[in-house]
């Protein structure tokens, strides 16, 4: 979703026209209701969750029927970004792990399956997609997908922690090779984060990544109603270097090592009055219109405990 931000200060298109959610007058008021108040949801309210152990091999297919996937604990239904509010849809997700992989699966209940980009990196929040964030302590992963299994993905280092924690120096994010694509970013929503800017790659691809969807339904096909898709993911531990590098953190996890991991899914519809849909569900809600916030990500502890 942070697209639309550097969409809108590139193009001077409007910021609403992407997501269609809120009007500027909104999101300045937005802004000014939450300079005051960080994180913008009380940390006692954000949500925790235990991953467990895969018990066996897990086929990354986009279906969620591996016995793992059938007795790990589910999230409770995604709620309103902003909100906090019951979502007109049901959506859930659970995470694994392994030596080698963080697994995570979403459910994703839509009656009109549809998708259009089939280019990697093209603007999927754009569709309807499923987000996942993945926060190390001075850099944050984003991937979003599509029902046609279209990825879009990106990396963002806290602009403060740039030099002092050795990202200016690492390759793939020296700002003085020319092959390496970067820009500033300050959010979508919550422009006033105490952490200020962040660096943006969005060229940035997780290495090994795996990703599939599978669809109970028919897509772009409106003649019936679809029970939905499914999102599995595969993020090899190996990959996360630039996540776990700021605080040494270990990768696999240790039995009890805590991750903050936001889950979530953004519409192209919302639901009728009186519900105030914003159009984005999460997990765990952010309280602002923006995805770009550790700080309200769901603390997900990791546990050297297998599924049953
Ligand atoms: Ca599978
Ligand atoms: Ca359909």
């Amino acid at each position: 979703m942070f697209e639309h931000y550097l969409k809108a200060t590139k193009s001077a298109i409007s910021f609403i026209c992407c997501h269609a959610i809120l009007s500027s007058q909104s999101i300045h008021a937005q802004d000014e209701k939450t300079q005051a108040v960080f994180p913008p949801v009380p940390i006692e309210s954000v949500a925790r969750y235990t991953a467990l152990r895969a018990a066996g091999p897990i086929k990354v297919d986009g279906k969620l029927d591996e016995p793992s996937w059938l007795n790990a604990p589910r999230s409770p239904k995604f709620v309103d970004l902003i909100s906090g509010k019951a979502a007109v849809h049901d959506t859930q997700a659970a995470v694994l792990w392994d030596d080698e992989y963080l697994y995570v699966g979403y459910w994703i209940e839509e009656p009109l399956v549809q998708g259009k980009f089939t280019e990697r990196d093209s603007p999927i929040y754009q569709d309807n997609d499923v987000e996942l964030f993945v926060a190390g302590a001075d850099a944050y992963y984003e991937f979003e997908i599509n029902s046609l299994g279209t990825i879009y993905e990106g990396l963002f280092v806290w602009q403060s922690a740039f030099e002092s924690k050795g990202y200016s120096k690492i390759a793939e994010l020296d700002q003085t090779q020319p092959e390496v694509k970067f820009q500033p970013f300050n959010g979508v929503g919550l422009t006033t984060h105490p952490r200020g800017k962040r660096w943006a790659y969005l060229k940035w691809d997780f290495p090994k990544l795996k990703s599939a969807v599978h669809i109970n339904g028919t897509l772009n096909d409106a003649k019936d109603r679809d029970r939905g898709w499914t999102v599995e993911l595969a993020l090899p531990w190996s990959g996360m270097k630039l996540l776990t590098m700021a605080d040494g953190r270990s990768a696999p996890p240790k039995n009890g090592d805590v991750w903050r991991i936001d889950f979530s899914r953004f519409n192209q519809y919302k639901e009728a009055e009186p519900a105030k849909d914003s159009g984005g569900w999460a997990w765990s809600s952010h309280g602002v219109w923006d995805s770009h916030v550790p700080e309200v990500f769901p603390f997900i502890a990791f546990s050297a405990e297998s599924v049953p």
